[in-house]
């Protein structure tokens, strides 16, 4: 049943009036809304409930929110001929406490964003152009988090891209099998276990101290960025992950999902291929805003990025299929299991091309 939307968005200190709301965005995670408003010359909203099952301490996400905001806000302003309200999320504040978030009679969490009007997003890509642009919004993004001051932000799910935690559950889950689908997936577990070391790289030079914990986005998926109808690219959306991690989190999961000639939950398992191409121009466009803010070991460790975070969402995406289909939205029974097939399919592709990868960085960072 559709919320009252009227209702809620009248709870937030927006000017215009209300005209429609629906259901918008290719998101897994929340329920969005497009609020359109009545006045030409106002802003349209998005409303979005918040998924509370996923997101444990909301109150703590927009508080990084809104740090996160502020500090990108202060540093696009400072800038000459950029546009904030279209470069920079805007979240508007409840009426009743001017907090960034209202909580309804049912105990849900809503929030409110500046529409941004007239964009783009792709689930995948197919222009050098756009992945260059691609890169670069996220190596900015990066770059402008470096120094934000303060207290370290909280952890909205709490080792989130760690590998080892995520196949601990993964194991756990197999003992349990609540849904006795353990042997339907025995060829599926298998090729998660036999690179389970090999993935633990990462958070091995993490812990021994050889590359830094960053500010990072963690969801990077390539139809979270937003382009403007010049196909320039204009910000990266979906702030709720943004925590402590490692810069390869965004390197990897942008160019798992910008590579992929095929959706992530293609039914053609044959068109799933990395596009090694798209990842050199998505590559370049990071390195020329991301840089002078990286260590060299952090460059020489981005090739393999892609095969670990597309190895971590196989094994989460294996593990809510194995689990009955608790964590992800499904359209169908087999989904989680479909998208598991494609991430390992692309997951090969790349280990196939990886010295090709480690080639195009080294010319890029020469
Ligand atoms: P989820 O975590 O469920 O993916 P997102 O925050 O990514 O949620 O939002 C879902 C979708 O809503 C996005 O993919 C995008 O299409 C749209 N969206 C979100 N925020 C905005 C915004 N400020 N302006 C325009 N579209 C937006
Ligand atoms: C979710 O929120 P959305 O749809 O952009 C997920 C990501 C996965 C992605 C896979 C908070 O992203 O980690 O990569 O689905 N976000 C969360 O499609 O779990
Ligand atoms: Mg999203």
């Amino acid at each position: 049943m559709t919320p009252d939307l009227k209702r809620i968005f009248g709870c937030f200190a927006a000017e215009a009036s209300f005209l429609s709301g629906y259901s918008f965005g290719p998101g897994h995670i929340h329920d969005t809304y497009r609020i359109t408003t009545e006045e030409k010359d106002c802003d349209d909203y998005i409303l979005q409930r918040l998924n509370g099952n996923v997101f444990k301490d909301i109150p703590g996400l927009q508080e990084n929110m809104e740090r996160v905001t502020a500090h990108l806000r202060k540093k696009i302003s400072a800038q000459p001929e950029r546009n904030v309200k279209r470069e920079c999320l805007t979240l508007m504040p409840s009426r009743e406490t001017g907090k960034s978030f209202f909580t309804d009679d049912d105990g849900s969490y809503w929030r409110m964003f500046i529409f941004i009007s007239d964009h783009r997003s792709y689930e995948r890509v197919d222009s050098y152009s756009r992945a260059f642009e691609g890169g670069r919004i996220i190596g900015q993004f990066q770059a402008m988090l470096a120094d934000m001051p303060g207290e370290p932000l909280h952890e909205t799910i709490p080792d989130f891209h760690n590998i080892v935690r995520r196949l601990e559950t993964f194991h756990r889950v197999i003992e349990k099998d609540p849904a006795g689908r353990v042997s339907s997936a025995r060829n599926e577990i298998e090729e998660i276990i036999r690179r389970e070391e090999e993935m633990k790289t990462i958070i091995r030079l993490g812990e021994e101290g050889t590359i830094p914990l960053r500010i990072t986005h963690n969801d990077t998926k390539f139809n979270n960025i937003l382009f403007d109808a010049d196909d320039r690219a204009l910000l990266i959306i979906d702030l709720d992950t943004v925590m402590p991690g490692y810069i390869h989190y965004d390197f990897g999961d942008a160019i798992r999902t910008a590579t992929n000639r095929a959706n992530e939950d293609s039914e053609d398992i044959s068109s799933v291929s990395m596009d090694i191409e798209i990842y050199k121009a998505y590559a370049e466009g990071y390195l020329k805003a991301a840089r002078e803010t990286l260590t060299s070991t952090e460059v020489e460790y981005l090739p393999f990025a892609p095969k670990l975070l597309t190895y971590i969402m196989a094994t989460r995406f294996l593990t809510d299929y194995i689990d009955g289909d608790n964590y992800y939205k499904i359209k169908y029974p087999l989904h989680n299991l479909q998208r598991n097939k494609v991430q390992i399919t692309l997951l090969k592709d790349m280990e196939a091309k990886y010295g090709k990868m480690v080639q195009i960085i080294k010319n890029i960072a020469k």
